[in-house]
């Protein structure tokens, strides 16, 4: 018996595994306020799992210039919001201290108005997600602190506190999934009992391999489904 076809077949495999190029999708550097959503990023709140309703008002510079954020504009401190940080240097205010070059969320004062970023996917197909939400408020040990939780349309895929209660904690996730055209992924930050000092940093990058690499994958399974008819 030889090995070759075998050999051959897991060598065309690796290579269909590694695609040449990309679209990513990051939620920093796709954050907009031209639109709501903006592309396949969706800025809201809710119910996790239950509900969801697009954040309604917008503003370039929400403590200062260059701090786009979404918002709910009739509710007090204007949260559940979501902003990004483009000053360039940290961005602060009383306990708030987000790093440059971030995106922060702060959910409201409800059970039902968690800071809800969604990404709908833009086609049918394999999708790797690499997300991390951190704590940017410098009171540390204070109050309840946040719960972060991501879900596959109603579906949790990860649920996680964000502990310690200590300013850069982080949660981070990452996977792969596969994901109908339009299926939704949710990343929420939830107030976890009282909603203040819950100001959440939230990074997440999406990636979509090239189509190109699962039609070698296909070649690959092929020739390993040839190999093992002929043994
Ligand atoms: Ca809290």
């Amino acid at each position: 018996m030889s090995r070759l076809p075998l050999f051959a077949g897991l060598v065309i495999l690796a290579l269909g595994t590694a695609p040449a190029s990309a679209t990513v999708y990051d939620a920093f550097s796709d954050f907009s306020i031209a639109s709501n959503p903006n592309g396949p990023w969706g800025y809201g709140y809710g119910r996790p799992g239950v509900s969801y309703t697009p954040m309604p008002d917008s503003t370039p510079s929400f403590f200062g210039p260059d701090e786009p954020g979404w918002f709910l504009g009739n509710s007090p401190f204007l949260v559940p919001l979501a902003i990004a940080n483009r000053t360039g240097a940290i961005l602060t205010s009383t306990t708030i201290s987000v790093p440059a070059n971030t995106m922060f969320v702060h959910p409201g004062n409800d059970d039902a108005q968690a800071a809800i970023v969604r990404f709908v996917a833009p086609e049918a197909g394999h999708y790797n997600y690499n997300v991390v939400f951190t704590r940017v408020d410098t009171a540390d040990g204070f109050d309840t602190g946040a719960g972060v939780t991501i879900y596959d349309g109603n579906a949790v895929l990860f649920a996680r506190a964000l502990v310690p209660l200590t300013y850069g904690a982080t949660v981070s996730a990452s996977g792969s999934i596969e994901l109908a055209a339009n299926e939704v992924l949710s990343f929420v930050v939830d107030r976890n009992g009282s909603y203040f000092f819950d100001s959440t940093g939230f990074s997440a990058q999406i990636t979509v391999p090239e189509p190109t690499s699962f039609g070698i994958l296909g070649v690959g399974l092929f020739g390993l489904k040839l190999f093992r008819r002929r043994r």
